[in-house]
């Protein structure tokens, strides 16, 4: 089992350096594929000043802000020329902490897609406003109601994929981009009857830097629930 982890980053210079190192501390064959759109505050150079040092690192730079979307799609193509048995993908500011890769790797020996999920007992989430954990509760639900998916958290970000699963979905038709492609691809792996585990993670919001979230990606997430939904 060797495993490529892909992190989506924009403007993460003050947590990728921390992040990457613990990661690859960890006692298990992996790679690290950091997926930059240009930065401005320079996290793309940071990146391959890790990667001089480590030959686990890669870096794929992208021209600007593209989106998580195409990120991810990026580090997987990526990910599958090194040869991987897995691919794991997280958030760069420490929301998903690494302390969990172990756990989601674990059970990754059973399941075909792992999410790292706050919403099962022993999950949760900290520092996070009332507002903010409204509205992760309501996604979540209409994604569930609306489109049946089984997970408990469809919208993480955080999770362990076999190789095969990625490869049974023609990544390139995803049509959501944003946040949106989350729920697009847990549709998607849902319907081709992949076993779907969770483990429990508490999810702390960042403590550095600025979240990208906006009110747009609310919007676009409702609207690919309802297009997948009619799309049958
Ligand atoms: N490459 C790339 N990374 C992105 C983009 N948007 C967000 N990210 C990264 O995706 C992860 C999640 O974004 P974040 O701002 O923490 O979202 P939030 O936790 O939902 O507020 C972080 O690692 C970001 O740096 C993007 O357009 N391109
Ligand atoms: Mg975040």
């Amino acid at each position: 089992m060797t495993t490529a982890v892909i992190i989506p980053t924009y403007n993460e210079r003050e947590n990728i350096p921390e992040l990457s190192h613990l990661i690859l501390a960890l006692p298990y064959p992996l790679h690290l594929i950091i997926v930059d759109d240009n930065s401005p505050d320079g996290t793309g150079e940071i990146a391959d000043a890790l990667a001089a040092q480590d030959e686990r690192v890669h870096v794929i730079h992208r021209s600007s802000k593209l989106g998580l979307g195409t990120a991810y799609v990026a580090g997987f193509h990526r990910a599958f020329e090194l040869g991987i048995s897995h691919v794991m993908t997280m958030d760069a500011d420490f929301s998903h902490h690494p302390r969990y890769i172990p756990d989601l790797l674990r059970l990754g020996a059973e399941r075909d897609v792992v999410i790292g999920s706050r919403y099962v007992p022993g999950g949760g989430t900290r520092h996070w406003h009332w507002q903010r954990v409204m509205l992760s509760w309501g996604a979540n639900r209409i994604a569930k109601t609306v489109l049946g998916l089984t997970p408990n958290d469809c919208t993480a970000g955080f999770r362990l994929y076999r190789r095969e699963v990625l490869e049974s979905i023609d990544l390139d038709a995803i049509f959501s981009n944003g946040y949106s492609f989350l729920i697009e691809m847990l549709f998607k792996v849902q319907r081709k009857g992949w076993r779907i585990g969770e483990v429990p993670i508490l999810f702390a919001d960042r403590q550095r830097g600025a979240s990208k979230i906006s009110k747009n990606e609310i919007l676009k997430a409702g609207y690919t629930v309802m297009r997948l939904r009619y799309q049958g």
